[in-house]
């Protein structure tokens, strides 16, 4: 409960801050996005993980103004990075399930989003699959005015919810992730790299854009190419970086 009190004041104080994963074009190996974070160092208990204070902010009303915390900073560190078109396509924030269920805020959301000028036609917005998806038509309709507002879609943690292959359907996202679960599984575990494969080719097919996460080693990013992964994340590639260490990374991989 003091954790609340404490969260509160410190979304009001601003005084969460945000990291950046790039996102590289495997052919290439160029940088092509990034996945923005956010992160909370608390004064007293250090860094508490977004894996404890997101669901505690979805549970207490806080995660639209997290997101908004987050573009506002993103918006701020990029702005006048040089980046933004040339290096970065896109700009990834993860946004709470209970936020993208909610049409009110999904309206304030893009409208806050739609304030930042320059940066709004870079934002793409992830949600995640297992947490999303309750009322699969409310989020067609959803996902489709967001498109129809410039922004795009991906769907985050694909492959570990119960409605892959309905979503792959019915929605049109343009990005789906495939769960770090699968990559890390990648080289033992035949079946996963048969799902992988299959959920590459079915992306492939729709034209979305598909993303590997969790790459960790040079021999997973080997397997990824060769069966067609165009797109990947992982520490391997890129750590989650303040935005002075991202100007850093890019300028050292250029
Ligand atoms: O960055 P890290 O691996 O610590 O993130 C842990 C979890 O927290 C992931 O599921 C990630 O999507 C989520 N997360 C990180 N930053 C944000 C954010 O800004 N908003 C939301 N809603 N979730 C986030
Ligand atoms: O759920 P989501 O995909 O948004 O989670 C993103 C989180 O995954 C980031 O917070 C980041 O810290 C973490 N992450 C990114 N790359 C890797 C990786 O290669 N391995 C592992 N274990 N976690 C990663
Ligand atoms: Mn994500
Ligand atoms: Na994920």
């Amino acid at each position: 409960r003091q954790l609340v009190l404490d969260l509160r004041e410190a979304i009001a104080e601003q005084n969460l801050y945000v990291v950046y994963q790039p996102k590289y074009e495997l052919a290439e190996l160029s940088c092509i996005g990034v996945e923005v974070l956010v992160r909370w160092k608390h004064p007293q208990h250090g860094f508490i993980a977004p894996d404890v204070f997101i669901p505690l902010a979805e549970d207490n009303g806080l995660s639209s103004a997290i997101s908004k915390l987050v573009i506002a900073k993103a918006a701020e560190e990029l702005q006048d990075s040089g980046l933004l078109g040339s290096v970065l396509q896109h700009v990834a924030v993860n946004v709470s399930a209970t936020e993208f269920n909610s049409t009110d805020e999904m309206n304030s959301l893009s409208s806050f989003i739609e304030s930042y000028r320059d940066f709004a036609q870079y934002v793409r917005l992830e949600i995640t699959e297992t947490a999303t998806l309750t009322d699969m038509r409310k989020s067609v309709e959803v996902i489709s005015q967001l498109q129809a507002r410039g922004l795009t879609l991906s769907i985050d943690d694909f492959g570990t919810g119960y409605t892959s292959l309905a979503m792959l359907k019915d929605l049109t996202v343009d990005e789906i992730k495939i769960d770090r679960s699968f990559v890390a599984e990648l080289e033992h575990d035949a079946r996963s790299k048969t799902i992988v494969c299959a959920v590459i080719a079915m992306a492939n097919s729709f034209r979305i854009n598909i993303v590997a996460e969790g790459v960790e080693t040079e021999s997973q990013l080997k397997v990824l190419r060769k069966i067609g992964c165009r797109q990947a994340q992982g520490y391997y590639l890129g750590r989650p970086m303040i935005i002075a260490e991202l100007l850093k990374h890019l300028a050292d991989n250029a």
